[in-house]
This record gives structure tokens, C-alpha cells and sequence, in this order.
């Protein structure tokens, strides 16, 4: 669990996938605004509304980029059935989602990830600004 402290009136969570030649598994993410703990302010945090809400980027065009999977038999969701899986390899690729802030307010965010060690495997979560 990480804490952020905002500074504009607007925030993006980032996270940044390699894997080579495995996976992650993402699941489960969640921030919330400190003062106020009973509203997640990631809209499907849990993926279960599938390819909604989240913005994905390959911008230097890996394959076995991230995608929102459902029952497949080789991933295993940490809440209900759908996931995020992602194996970019030899490059990262991108998830992010952006969501409304009060500067100064803290947030604190926290997510499950699930991965298996491959050859290089780097996942880096960023806030911006
Ligand atoms: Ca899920």
C-alpha cells in the first residue's frame, strides 16, 4: 500500500508491464481519498465490467500486451472472474486510469498482483502529476 498526496485537481494512476515471457495478473485496485475511505475512486478496479473504464497504451508496440481476460484457464482472478493480464515483452506497456483529486488531501492505493518471474519482469506503478 503506497500513499500519494495530490497536488491539481486531477490524478492518473500508471502502471507499467514487462515481462519476459511470463505474466502478471493485476486485480483489485483500488485509491481512495484518506478523509474519505468508503468511496474507491477507480471506477472497475476489480475488472469485472471487463474493457471499461481503463486506458491501455503499447506505445512501443510489444506483443503479448495487456488485455482484460475472462475464465480463461490459465489466469486466476483474486476477486470474481475477470483480470487483467499482461506479458509485454522486451518492452513495457501501459494501464492507467485517471480520476478527480483535492490538492493536498492524501490518497493511499492498493492493488493485487500476481505474476510469474521470467527472464526480465519489471512492473512499475507511477502517479502523475
Ligand atoms: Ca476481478
Amino acid at each position: 500500500m503506497h500513499t500519494y498526496t495530490a497536488i491539481d485537481t486531477i490524478a492518473k494512476l500508471i502502471f507499467a508491464f514487462r515481462n519476459d515471457a511470463q505474466w502478471y495478473l493485476l486485480d483489485d485496485v483500488s485509491m481512495y481519498d484518506l478523509r474519505n475511505v468508503t468511496v474507491n475512486l477507480i471506477q472497475n478496479g476489480n475488472f469485472e465490467q471487463g474493457n471499461v473504464s481503463w486506458k491501455y497504451s503499447t506505445p512501443f508496440h510489444g506483443v503479448y500486451g495487456g488485455e482484460m481476460q475472462n475464465y480463461d484457464p490459465y489466469v486466476q482472478a483474486h476477486s470474481g472472474t475477470w483480470v487483467y493480464s499482461d506479458g509485454s515483452m522486451n518492452v513495457q506497456d501501459f494501464l492507467s486510469q485517471t480520476f478527480l483529486t483535492t490538492p493536498g488531501h492524501n490518497y493511499t492505493v492498493s492493488y493485487y498482483i500476481i505474476y510469474q518471474i521470467g527472464i526480465t519482469s519489471e512492473v512499475n506503478v507511477t502517479m502523475w502529476p
